[in-house]
């Protein structure tokens, strides 16, 4: 019912000029919009390359929706240095992505835009570049001591919000979006400060590349991630504004477990040499220091503005912490803010497919993104930048659940997609299921009836770095997306691998927040008094077709175990205390399946393999440094805490 109500909402909402969003074809873009090409000057000088796409023949002023990326906009129509470009009629080559397709059947008025130093833009990137201008933002310019004007990229986007008013046709009003790394500059525009911008979702963004984003994982080398596609993003070494980007330093199309297998950090590094900055910087930087808080956007989100929707995927592979820290920082900084979440069951960017339907062999139903776009990004944007239509429920979540394709029906009865009242889910209780002294998994806690057991005893594994632990069961040149989902039966069959496996479930267990790993482990081996290992935590769905889907994994290497900027070693055959927090899940158990908690000590190579003996830089390993220890998981004490909703 919710659903239909929904489509009449947006039937209803919809302005007289417009039309659904995805029946534009590019006769009708030629008839209605055009696209100049523009050099926009920023206060320092710096001009930045910036695609103005606007309506023509509207009669009403409309928003404008501006997306600003580290990535290509081509086709590039001028070159650089050169002057503005004319106004052309589309199609030339549009360049509109599918996700802006309803705010221009609208009539807005669409800006995409290269950050400064990338492509045509002139200036120098920087990865992730600190907030320089401060908390008030880019309505004053400000000088250095130098007495060089202050620059970033919240003062770019200042700067171009004005050009933008004084330059096209529009009502005064500014959204502005964007996945992965353009939601990181979305983040940015939100501590621009400027009055224009009413609305703004960072989706996927990327916020802290060391706590959880693409880089690392609780301070874990995201290796295959930052090696491979970092070797052309990370680059900071362009000579001069061009249409082309830098191409990648390290290409491979050998299977990435064997190509990374055995080879130190310190070997990897030394590929690189001095070529690529950004990585030279994190080596120096392996803990979690000025280097890494400096560079997280979340840590300024106070007094916002704007209203903000935070979209994201429970099974983004690439930026799912980015979403859900910046929405809690967000409620922790600014409470006045109205304040959105959009999430469900999909990879990186997945809410802009309006046909995705599954990931690995998990299924969420229905074609999602097209349900997102249509009843809750666009009335967001609508309700704020023209006062038209009511805004969509501030929490909007569809969960994952029954995911076998044959019982589809068996999605939660209560509807697809859920509005809690906040998120998490105020009636979601932390419930403990504990690893136990063999292979069951007790979930007395949750399983009312069940009695809990007395415990004693442990279990342990050899964690040797010649043999790791795969994060997937395939062999491929680059990471596969689908390992956040995938069948973790292949796992099952290692000995340095520990299962626990619950009972099968006579009821549903719903499970909506973070998940939390708390546990006593012991480290031995013959090398040495001072260790180090990573701790490996999967949280999975073991269906009744003997699919063992990922509901979510994570990883904490040890040495941080008290704090991410104070690392300590283990000492050899001692038990440590160890707990940490894995990103939010929304997920249904259903009856007939068993809730199972892996623990292993590699995740490779999508982490990078611990040396497993204590270096003060673990980036600095030789490859002599890398021993097999025993890791002991004390029975009893150690426990997946859940936060199950009543
Ligand atoms: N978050 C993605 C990424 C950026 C930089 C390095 C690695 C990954 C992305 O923006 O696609």
């Amino acid at each position: 019912m919710r659903r239909i109500a929904a489509f009449i909402l947006s039937i209803l909402c919809t302005a007289a000029w417009s039309q659904n969003g995805q029946n534009l074809g590019k006769d009708w873009l030629s008839e209605h919009y055009t696209k100049r090409e523009v050099m926009i000057p920023m206060r320092d000088g710096v001009r930045l390359y910036t695609a103005v796409y606007e309506p023509s023949g509207v009669s009403v002023k409309t928003p404008v929706m501006l997306i600003r990326t580290p990535y290509s906009l081509k086709p590039y129509g001028i070159t650089p240095g050169s002057p503005d470009g004319e106004n052309v009629r589309l199609p030339y080559g549009t360049g509109l992505g599918s996700d802006v397709m309803n705010y221009v059947a609208d009539g807005y008025v669409i800006v995409y835009q290269n950050v400064r130093g990338r492509y045509l833009s002139e200036g120098d990137f920087e990865n992730i570049r600190p907030l320089l201008c401060g908390e008030e933002g880019g309505a004053v310019v400000k000088k250095d001591a130098g007495g060089n004007v202050i620059a970033d990229d919240a003062t770019d986007v200042y700067d171009t919000v004005e050009w933008i008013l004084a330059n096209t046709e529009n009502n005064g009003n500014v959204g502005v979006k964007g996945v992965s790394y353009p939601g990181f500059y979305a983040t940015l525009a939100i501590l621009s400060r400027h009055p224009a911008i009413k609305a703004v979702s960072p989706q996927a963004p990327v916020t802290d590349w060391f706590m959880g984003d693409d880089a690392h994982h609780n301070g874990a080398l995201c290796l295959t991630d930052s090696y491979r596609f970092g070797s052309s993003m990370y680059r900071e070494d362009r000579k001069c504004p061009s249409p082309k980007g830098l191409p990648a330093l390290f290409k491979s199309e050998e299977d990435i477990y064997e190509y990374f297998r055995g080879r130190s950090i310190k070997d990897l590094s030394a590929f690189f040499g001095d070529s690529l900055a950004f990585w030279s910087r994190m080596m120096e930087h392996p803990d979690y220091d000025e280097f890494w808080i400096s560079r997280d956007p979340s840590l300024h989100l106070s007094g916002v503005r704007p209203a903000v929707m935070v979209t994201g995927g429970f099974y983004d592979a690439e930026d799912c912490y980015g979403a859900f820290r910046t929405y809690e920082m967000i409620r922790k900084l600014s409470p006045e803010t109205e304040l959105y979440l959009a999430a469900g069951p999909w990879y990186h960017g997945g809410w802009n497919s309006r046909t995705a339907d599954h990931i690995a062999d998990a299924w969420f139903g229905e074609a999602s993104g097209a349900w997102y776009q249509d009843n809750v990004e666009y009335p967001f944007f609508r309700h704020y930048l023209e006062g038209t239509c009511d805004a969509p429920a501030r929490v909007n979540v569809l969960p994952s659940g029954e995911t076998c394709p044959e019982l589809m029906d068996g999605i939660p009865s209560d509807g697809m997609w859920k509005t809690y009242s906040e998120w998490p889910p105020e009636n979601a209780v932390y419930r403990a299921v504990r690893l136990t002294p063999d292979e069951s998994l007790d979930c007395s806690e949750i399983i009312s009836g069940q009695e809990p057991r007395r415990m004693k005893g442990s279990r342990s594994y050899v964690s040797d770095p010649s043999c790791p632990v795969p994060y997937m069961d395939i062999r491929s040149s680059s990471r596969d997306r689908n390992y956040m989902a995938a069948d973790q039966s292949f796992a099952c069959d290692r000995e340095d691998v520990l299962s626990y496996c619950g009972p099968v479930l006579a009821d549903t267990v719903h499970v909506a927040g973070k998940i939390v790993f708390s546990g006593e482990v012991c480290l031995s081996s013959a090398y040495g008094r001072e260790l180090d290992g990573d701790i490996v935590v999967k949280l999975i769905d073991v269906r009744p077709d003997g699919y063992r889907m990922l509901v979510r994994g994570d990883v904490m290497p040890l040495r941080y175990r008290n704090g991410f900027g104070s690392p300590e070693p283990v000492r050899n055959g001692k038990y440590v205390s160890v707990s940490f927090e894995m990103p939010e899940v929304d997920h249904y158990f259903m009856p007939g399946h068993c809730l199972m908690v892996q623990v292993q000590g590699s995740w490779f190579p999508l982490i990078a393999m611990n040396p497993q003996t204590y270096i003060t830089n673990q980036h600095e390993a030789s490859s002599g440094d890398y021993r097999p220890v025993t890791v002991t998981v004390r029975a009893g004490r150690s426990s997946v805490l859940l936060p199950v909703c009543e």
